[in-house]
Formats: C-alpha cells, structure tokens, sequence
C-alpha cells in the first residue's frame, strides 16, 4: 500500500517526506519533483517568500540511477530562508532554550489558539510553524512520484481556478493536459481570459487594503479505470477518501464531487449521467458528468472531477482580526505575519497532489505489483476483462 508521511517546520530546516510502497522500476528524475514545485509557487497574490523559497531537493534514499527501488522514496527539501537568515537559525533552533519573542495574540481562523491549548505551548509559533501550508510542499513532491506512477497507466491529473474570490469564471470548457501549460502560465492558473482578467483585479484592490481572498479549484483526472474504490466497505470508497485528502489541504473548508451541490436542487429524472455503450471504443461512456466520475464509491472510467473550496487565509498584512492576547487575556488584534494575499492558485497544485496520492494509492490496491511493468500490466488485462 502506497503511504507517505511528511516531516518539518516551515521556518526550520528542511522539510522531508518518505514515500513506502512504490514498486520497483518506474523512471524517476530529481527534475521531475522541482517541476511539481516550482508548479506550486506559482500565482499572483503570493508573499516575497515565494521569490527566494527555491524548493532545493535531495534524493536521499530509494532512487538509483533514475529508477525506484521499491524501497522507501526520502525526499529533502532545504527551506533557503533558514540558510539565509539567523533569526530562524536561532528562532527554530532543536537546542535547549526559549525563544525572546513569544506571539500570545492568536490568529482567528489558524490553529494557533486551540493548537496552544492542546499541546500546552505559550507561544503560537509552537503550532503554527507546523500548521503552515509550506508543509504541502513535501506533499507535492510525494505526488510527483504518484503522478509518474499514474501516468503509467494512462492516467493524468491536472487542475484550474474556477472561482478567486467573488470572480468566478462562466466558462464550460474543461482544460486537458494539452491545456495544463496554458492554465500554468496564467497567472491566476485560470483557463478562462474573462474570468482571470476579474480574479487579478480583485487580488490587486485586496492587497491594498491588506486583505485576503479564497476561492474555489477544480481538479480534473482524466483516464482513469473503472473499479478504483470500492461499495463494499465505507472507507473503501474513493469519494470519501477524495474528500478527507482534498479536507486535509491547509485552509480548505468544502468539498465537492462533480456538480454535487447543484445537483441536490434537481429532480432525479434529471440528475444522472445516461449510461451509452460506444460501439467504436468498445465501451461503456456516460452522457454528462454530474456525478463527477464515480458512482457507488468507484470511478466509472468517466473524467474525475474535483472540487475543493478555499476560505481566505487569516492571517492578514494589516491587522484587523479581533482576538485576545492569552498571557494578559486582554482584547487585541492577531499578530502580523508577512503573508499571501490568496494562495488559491498554489492550492490547485496541491489538491492534485492529493487526487493523485489517492488514485495512485487505490491503482496500486487494485493492480498490485512490486515491479512496474506487472502493475501496467495487470491494469492492461483488466481493462481487457471488462469490455
Ligand atoms: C504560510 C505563510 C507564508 C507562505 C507560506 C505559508 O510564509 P511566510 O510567513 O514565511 O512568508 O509563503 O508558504 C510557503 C512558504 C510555501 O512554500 O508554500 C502560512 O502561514 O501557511
């Protein structure tokens, strides 16, 4: 079974993730992750830290020349800032002492407070180094080497911008891989003109007053085979587990498979994907896609379609969130941190990333294989089997 377990504190060294149960065999570059990364950075609204965070990798065990091991994958990624700077050398040290700084002003909205209280800290950095989204970086680049793996049965998973703020974009079409470089270069990684020139103007008059913005992402995965998941056992489901990967992305606070609210509004005469055989393909297609691509807890073969909704991030670059300071218990303001103005953009990439953990994790559940080529081909003769 394909896990992973990430490891590191945002202002700290490094950060680090370890990837079990990839099998043996499938091509693997350190360029391959960087490219997932710097992915990641990308989107206007984001902090200066994005200028100079290089995301520097090292392949620390489980790749030997350019292939899995079938080992554990170690992936290192260096934080320059802690390089660059002695403050976080001295702030983030693992060395006995306190820090002079104490933050005691919780943000509203971020695990600071109720993180406090749980592990018994006085200083919001305790929690909130690790609560920080920088983490999903080493989720990224766990989803680079199950995105290779995806790839080797056809599968491709990409995502876009459909709402930054109150813009959303109107547009039906649905970009494909073909169109991921286009999606990539806009810089709100929106596929629609209209809708991004509205989502950069909304993020330029947000910045001036040092506010925030959220949104809504939406993630495709095209190629899928049928049978990911499964009815038979509530947490086999690949709905479900879709939707507690998408929930455990920092900030976000909704969920949607297909059109899964709006379709709650519809008679059931009319909420349904028809089912069609196509004699050319020799297979089963589905009229529509309100169902997203899964039924009864497992892909259709359909186009998986993901959507994760983002609140603003709390914390603000003017000071405005009423809160209260838990050493004098006084009304104050949340503290200042330097901060993004949306990161909705960067979000996109990391829910792919865990779409792709997901799928990756449920393809190997179903095709097995300690070698890549007999996890291909296992999928191959299945795929043969349904037709
Ligand atoms: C983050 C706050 C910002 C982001 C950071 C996540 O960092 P800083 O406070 O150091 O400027 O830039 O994201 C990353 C560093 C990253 O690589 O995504 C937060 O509070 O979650």
């Amino acid at each position: 079974m394909l896990r992973y377990l990430t490891a590191g504190e945002s202002h700290g060294q490094a950060l680090v993730v370890i990837v079990e149960g990839l099998p043996a065999g499938l091509k693997v570059t350190s360029g391959d992750i960087s490219d997932e990364l710097a992915r990641r950075r990308l989107g206007f609204g984001r902090g200066p830290r994005q200028k100079f965070e290089q995301d520097e990798i090292v392949l620390v065990g489980g790749v030997r020349h350019g292939r899995t091991l079938g080992s554990p994958v170690a992936i290192e990624i260096k934080n320059s800032e802690w390089f660059r700077s002695d403050v976080w050398h001295e702030e983030m040290s693992p060395a006995p002492g306190v820090t002079k700084k104490p933050l005691t002003q919780p943000r509203p909205g971020h695990a600071d407070l109720t993180g406090m209280q749980k592990y018994g800290f006085d200083d919001a950095r305790d929690v909130l180094e690790r609560a920080s989204a920088r983490e999903t970086a080493a989720r990224v680049a766990a989803g680079a080497l199950a995105k290779l793996l995806l790839k080797e049965i056809g599968v491709s998973v990409l995502s876009h911008v459909l709402q930054l703020g109150s813009a959303r974009s109107e547009n039906t079409v649905r970009p494909t891989l073909l169109d991921l470089d286009r999606v990539d270069e806009s810089p709100v990684r929106c596929f629609d003109p209209l809708a991004e020139t509205r989502m950069i103007h909304e993020i330029e008059q947000a910045a001036k007053e040092g506010d925030s913005l959220g949104g809504i992402v939406e993630v495709l995965a095209y190629g899928l085979p049928v049978g990911l998941g499964s009815y038979v056992h509530w947490d086999r489901k690949l709905d479900g587990l879709l939707a507690q990967a998408i929930m455990s992305i920092q900030a976000v606070k909704g969920v949607e498979i297909g059109d899964g609210f709006e379709v709650a509004s519809r008679r059931g005469s009319n909420a349904h994907d028809a089912i069609i055989w196509n004699e050319t393909e020799k297979k089963y297609v589905r009229q529509t896609t309100l169902a997203g691509g899964t039924e009864g807890g497992m892909s259709t073969g359909e186009i998986l379609v993901v959507r994760a909704a983002m609140k603003p991030l709390a914390t603000l670059n003017k000071p405005s969130l009423k809160t209260v300071d838990t050493v004098t218990k006084e009304e104050t303001v949340s503290f200042k941190e330097r901060t993004d103005v949306t990161a909705v953009p960067a979000m996109g990439v990391v829910a792919e990333t865990m779409v792709a953990l997901v799928l990756a994790q449920e393809a190997q559940r179903n095709f097995g294989g300690d070698n890549v080529d007999d996890f291909v081909n296992s999928a191959q003769s299945f795929a043969k089997r349904i037709v």
